[in-house]
């Protein structure tokens, strides 16, 4: 019996050096160790031994158990550190490795016009406000004292979402001065920049969608004299300190009185070029004291408080800021027309 337990003990020592892995280890485990293992079926024929010899024999099975177990135990470490730096070696990644450069984009040249739009309008005390583009006739319409039956409105002007033409994509972003105006008390200065739909056909000058930024101020004791200054800003600080501006007198339903506002063409300086097509002068927005029955609609009185506001189609302003030529340019997003900017 003790040949055999050394037997044992050295065919299981050297069979565990040979096992490459924890599953073969633990196979090695169950066929020496296990129930019906080797070691397991020597120890039950102690009982055929004589009694003297059975406690030197059960000690001397401890031993090869306990040397076994042992060598399992270091076996099984030492697999478990190759198998690491195996999974180590072969998941490594070479940091030195240059990266792909990153195509960087920019802003759209129509987003850096309007950028710089909001700073002048930020600096003077303005909020700027987000609003619907689907939004209701009763605010781009009727509250800014355009009446039904009023041309405006006709269907082949407007984008109607409704039958009955009380829903549609709004033709200006007045419909968010409205909206401001019943939210808030005066004195307000906001600036509402935005997309705006009109079934126009597309061409060098028009598009069915474009951007507009309206403002609106409305205080005690506003005047014609606050719109000119604040407008004059504006451009000065667009077209450079000496630039000339001029109002001329228009119409708008929501305002009384309107005009509209040229700037002295920086090119010619009022002689007439082709920039200015002659006239010395280019057409820059519409503008105006805010009617006294928008105001009323909007839940202010009139007697008590005044106001100006203005439009200025983005595209264009873009257009003299970039000098581009044509509207299209800004809609087809080509990138080699865009990255000049
Ligand atoms: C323009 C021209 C003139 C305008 C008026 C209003 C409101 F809501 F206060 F009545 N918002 N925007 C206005 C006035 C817009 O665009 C060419």
């Amino acid at each position: 019996m003790k040949e055999q337990l050394e037997q044992i003990r050295a065919s299981a020592m050297a069979a565990l050096d040979q096992a490459a892995d924890a599953p073969a280890l633990e196979a090695l485990r169950v066929k020496i160790l296990g129930k019906k293992g080797e070691l397991t079926a020597v120890l039950k024929t102690m009982g055929a031994l004589p009694a003297e010899e059975r406690p030197a024999m059960g000690q001397m099975a401890n031993t090869v158990r306990a040397d076994i177990e042992k060598r399992l135990e270091q076996r099984r470490s030492e697999l478990s550190a190759q198998a690491l730096q195996a999974k180590l070696r072969a998941e490594a990644v070479d940091v030195t490795i240059p990266g792909q450069p990153v195509q960087q984009g920019h802003k759209h040249p129509m987003y850096k016009a309007l950028d710089e739009a909001k700073e002048i309008f930020i600096g003077m005390g303005f909020q700027i406000l987000d609003g619907p583009e689907v939004e209701l006739a009763e605010y781009n319409f009727t509250k800014l004292n355009t009446e039904e039956g009023h041309p405006a409105r006709d269907w082949s002007d407007t984008f109607y979402l409704a039958e009955d033409s009380s829903v549609l994509l709004r033709t200006q972003t007045s419909p968010m001065q409205i909206r401001a105006m019943e939210a808030m008390k005066p004195p307000i200065r906001i600036l509402a920049p935005g997309r705006v739909f009109r079934k126009d056909e597309v061409d060098a000058t028009h598009s069915p969608m474009f951007h507009q930024i309206e403002g609106l101020v409305v205080d005690k004791g506003i005047t014609m004299a606050d719109l000119k200054g604040t407008l004059e800003t504006l451009v000065k600080s667009l077209y450079g300190e000496d630039s000339v501006i001029r109002l001329r007198p228009h119409h708008f339903p929501f305002t009384e009185p309107s005009c509209e506002v040229d700037v002295q063409c920086f090119k010619c300086h009022g002689e007439g070029c082709p920039t200015c097509k002659g006239e010395g002068w280019i057409e820059l927005l519409g503008a105006g004291m805010v009617h006294p029955k928008v105001l009323e609609n909007c839940g202010i009185d009139p007697n008590e408080y005044s106001g100006f506001a203005f439009g200025i189609g983005l595209e264009r302003m873009a257009m003299r800021r970039f000098q581009i030529s044509d509207l299209r340019l800004i809609f087809e997003n080509d990138i080699r027309f865009l990255s000049q900017f």
